[in-house]
């Protein structure tokens, strides 16, 4: 199969597309996260137009691309040694103007090549799409393109490179064996619903919202100290009512999806890329949420310090610029005060105003849920940000305390992390969700639970 890009684009789109159905073409959401940094560690090209070199189509950054006149002009990244492949991401510059006609091939050696996809780009998206192919080993990765419906040029914005299922873990990973749910759910209704939907959880707890057909959930376990999707991170204990009691004063209870937590998954941190993927590591990331805790509080040494039902990044510490720990943070304070926070990067906050939710928490038990959903303002994307309390704690009588969306215009300092607008919404899933607070150094916590809701748009 080598020199496959050698082949003249005359005819070829009739020639090309007849093979198009023995491959696929798939855009949409996926189960393999694509390797570190993209998979590449360098890239060549056939030529390249001189702003445009073939490393900025391997940079992570969607506002650069390699870009070559001609049918037959490839690019080609080096994953720096052999690994299972079994598909790869392609953005096309001006994807949403031009459909593109392309193959792409892999080689162990980088000389002999074998074909494993050829096909046409959407012609409708800027963003990642997607090719899949049965895995393959391979270490060079090139994609040769053969024409367009707009111009002669070949241009890709960025490419991610995605590992077949052998691939063996790069570093320790907290969650290497995901366990399945303990007991089947009832089947969720499975048509999106804006309004809320009475029915429970597990628990007994009122879900406000049904989980996604099909959606990542995670509940609190009888064997919570060893379930490997939680890390409470401190000790906890359990009480003689069944409820766990957590003595610290600084908590941060973190909850992975199935896929687990891998910082060496995350291949990008760049904003524009994130909120084009809509993930930060993999596409079933905690994103489209409802988010649920019941807490009595027994000891405070500050009032004014709070709860935080948080999601939308990774571990927020300072790898990175701090751009992992992006987030929506809901907030309770033990002052019954509440308010959302916009953690655009680790650390840079813009704070809503605050509302009234209830009266001091101390005491008593009360039911608190975070809800985020991305939505649509006047055609673009934005997110809907909402907290509910349920005040006695009988799992039913939710309150609506809190509602706003977050459309692009909130603060924001998204530049930092690449972004071309700096108040951007945050519209990208992230692999852990946080059951956070401070200052309070004796609290029972029980019926915990995170799961996956369709957006409102
Ligand atoms: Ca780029």
């Amino acid at each position: 199969m080598n020199r496959q890009h050698s082949t003249s684009s005359r005819g070829g789109w009739k020639r090309f597309r007849t093979s198009v159905t023995a491959f696929s073409l798939a855009v949409g959401a996926f189960a393999t996260p694509a390797l570190a940094a993209g998979g590449f560690v360098s890239a060549t090209a056939s030529s390249f137009d001189a702003p445009t070199p073939p490393s900025m189509a391997i940079d992570g950054n969607n506002a650069t691309r390699w870009s070559a006149n001609g049918a037959g002009q490839w690019i080609r990244g080096d994953m720096g040694a052999v690994k299972p492949l079994n598909g790869l991401d392609i953005a096309w510059f001006r994807g949403n103007e031009r459909i593109n006609l392309f193959d792409v091939a892999t080689s162990t050696n980088g000389t002999t090549f074998t074909r494993v996809f050829v096909g046409i780009s959407s012609g409708k998206s800027t963003a990642f799409e997607r090719v899949t192919f049965p895995t393959v080993n391979a270490r060079y990765v090139r994609v040769t393109f053969y024409g367009s419906t707009q111009t002669t040029w070949g241009s890709i914005t960025d490419m991610a490179a995605l590992a077949g299922p052998t691939v063996p873990e790069p570093e320790p990973n907290p969650n290497p064996n995901p366990q399945p749910e303990p007991e089947p759910e009832p089947n969720p209704e499975p048509e999106p619903n804006p309004e809320p939907t009475p029915s429970q959880d597990r628990f007994g707890v009122k879900m406000l919202y049904p989980t996604k057909a099909g959606g990542e959930q995670w509940f609190l376990a009888d064997n919570a100290t060893s379930d490997n999707r939680f890390d409470p991170q401190n000790s906890i204990s359990r009480n003689s009512d069944g409820s766990w009691k957590m003595k610290n004063s600084k908590v941060r209870m973190s909850v992975f999806t199935s896929t687990g937590y891998s910082a060496s998954k995350i291949p990008t941190y760049d904003r524009d890329v994130l909120a084009s993927r809509g993930y930060m590591q993999a596409a079933n990331d905690w994103r489209n949420i409802e988010m649920t805790g019941f807490v009595k509080v027994n000891s405070v040494s500050d009032v004014t310090d709070n709860f935080a039902w948080y999601a939308r990044g990774g571990k927020h510490n300072d790898n990175h610029s701090g751009c992992e720990g992006s987030s929506y943070k809901g907030s309770l304070h033990y002052d019954g005060r509440v308010r959302w926070q916009k953690e655009t990067w680790h650390v840079s906050y813009n704070q809503a105003s605050y509302k009234p939710g209830t009266s001091a928490l101390r005491g008593r038990w009360v039911g608190f849920k975070s809800v985020m959903r991305n939505t649509k303002v006047n055609g673009k994307d934005a997110v809907r940000l909402e907290m509910y309390l349920n005040e006695n704690a009988d799992k039913v009588t939710w309150k609506k305390v809190y509602d706003m969306v977050d459309s692009g215009t909130w603060g924001g300092n998204a530049s930092h992390c690449g972004g071309s607008v700096n108040a951007m919404p945050i519209t990208w899933g992230g692999p852990i969700a946080v059951f956070r607070w401070d200052s309070a150094n004796d609290v029972d916590f029980k019926w915990l639970s995170v799961r996956e809701i369709p957006a409102e748009q």
